[in-house]
């Protein structure tokens, strides 16, 4: 049986490749997908719900100006199956403490390896953490997570002649007394069957209640994930997903059907054997990956440029590096306005405005105001010229704008580097230049 990956990389290259773009290729390309997903045992509604807004916005919405309606449809597709999975990257929160996670999965998924890089990474943030070994049927296992730990402050917790949810307890017990922040459970993955794995899962759940359950999922297993993520959401109600072994071939397609039976978001993807192979899962590159689309990146790029209308003259200016320190904060504060020179300048490397989260946003205004309290007080010669800023001057117009000496130097220092910044993109990337020079 084709994988999802391949059968959503079929759909898409043979829609890449049809000769023209209407309505029925298109909606042979949804037929495709459709069936690609509910063979990935994804949720019908969730199928049709995807099928609708692709059908939607492939008709409705206009490509811009040089992107041809291929390009347009294929970044759809990617877009609304980023939406599936939740748009923004994962995070981990620890919402009391002690936070307790049971880790399920099947033996050899990587369970013993992902609790110990969590630890690693929570540990890191500043957390106190606490492991608990539950296995109690792999040989060595407790052996296993305290040589993966050595050295990283991070105790185990294990007790031979008892079953799982007596460790559990105790060692939830044990670090909730010594004021452990974060506590992971790491259980079995092989049983005397399938169901005594179950019961256990089951038993843990009911007695040791914790906090969030985590489910491991091997990337190389396929669709027996989805399989895998039923039983045990059925015993213990996953709350979030790792997935390990991206680092293989395997694309993980198996992940969505995980993310379809159970509802939960995939948190984390390992990427390799050791301590730090460990990534906050990023819906996008996951996506990216189980098309094949290997620039996407580069596709969207294009797309979001060509969404950009800039004045050529403006363009041309700005790229030869043309522009007064004036125009240089004028054109910052637009960034705030989203014209479209602000669009272009977001998308340039300038340092202190580069696309930004909301928290960097706000100090990139921050500065902004204080830069034009700067250029109030300067005079026009300065404005023009602000090689003949010396010392004394620098002084006086710090006075004058209330701001210090070091604020005046860095707007100087940061209106040359944007200079040289954009003279140097006037030479670099070719498909931005094209496109700021579209006829
Ligand atoms: N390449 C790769 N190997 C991994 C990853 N995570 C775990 N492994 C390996 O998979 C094997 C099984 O891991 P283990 O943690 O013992 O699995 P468990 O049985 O689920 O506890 C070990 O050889 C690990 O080194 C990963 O992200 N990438
Ligand atoms: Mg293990």
């Amino acid at each position: 049986m084709p994988s999802l990956s391949e059968m959503l990389r079929k759909a898409l290259s043979k829609f890449t490749s049809a000769s023209s773009v209407d309505k029925r290729v298109v909606e042979e390309l949804i037929r495709d997908i459709q069936r690609a997903l509910l063979m990935a045992d994804v949720n019908v509604e969730l199928v049709k719900k995807l099928s609708d807004n692709i059908r939607e916005r492939a008709f409705l919405e206009k490509a811009p100006p040089g992107i041809s309606r291929k390009d347009h449809v294929i970044k759809v597709v990617y877009e609304e199956l980023v939406k599936l999975l939740g748009e923004k990257p994962a995070k981990i929160e620890v919402t009391k403490k002690p936070y307790v996670i049971m880790m399920v999965g099947i033996q050899g998924t990587g369970k013993t390896t992902s609790i110990a890089k969590i630890a690693n990474y929570l540990k890191k943030k500043g957390y106190r953490v606490g492991v608990i070994c539950a296995d109690t049927y792999r040989p060595g296992a407790h052996e296993q997570l305290r040589q993966l730990l050595d050295g990283r402050g991070i105790p185990v917790f294990h007790l031979e002649k008892a079953d799982a949810v007596e460790i559990a307890r105790k060692g939830i017990e044990h670090f909730k007394s010594n004021g452990f922040d974060v506590i992971l459970i790491d259980t079995a993955g092989r049983h005397r069957s399938q169901e005594t794995l179950m019961e256990e899962m089951r038993m843990l759940q009911e007695k040791v209640k914790p906090d969030e359950v985590m489910l491991i999922i091997d990337a190389t297993i396929g669709q027996m994930a989805g399989a895998h993520a039923k039983a045990f959401h059925q015993v213990a109600p996953v709350g979030s997903i790792i997935l390990t072994k991206m680092d293989t071939s395997a694309r993980g397609g198996g992940a969505l059907s995980a993310v379809a039976e159970t509802g939960a978001r995939i948190k984390f993807i390992g990427t390799g054997e050791k301590l730090d192979d460990i990534e906050l899962f990023n819906p996008k590159g996951y996506v990216g990956r189980l098309l094949g689309l290997g620039d996407i990146e580069g596709l969207l790029e294009k797309i979001r440029l060509a969404e950009i209308e800039v004045s050529e003259e403006k363009a041309k200016e700005f790229l030869r590096g043309e522009f007064s320190l004036e125009e240089f904060v004028k054109q910052l504060k637009e960034v705030r306005k989203a014209g479209p020179l602000s669009k272009l300048l977001s998308r340039l490397p300038i340092p202190g405005l580069p696309e930004m989260p909301s928290d960097a946003f706000r100090e990139a205004e921050e500065k902004i105001e204080k830069w034009s309290a700067i250029i109030q007080s300067m005079t026009e010669d300065e404005r023009r010229d602000p090689s003949i800023l010396n010392s004394s001057r620098v002084r006086r117009i710090a006075r004058g704008a209330g701001v210090t000496e070091r604020d005046v130097k860095n707007l100087i220092k940061q209106y040359k580097l944007t200079k040289k910044l954009m003279k140097s993109a006037k030479r670099g990337p070719q498909r931005l230049l094209s496109k700021l020079y579209k006829p």
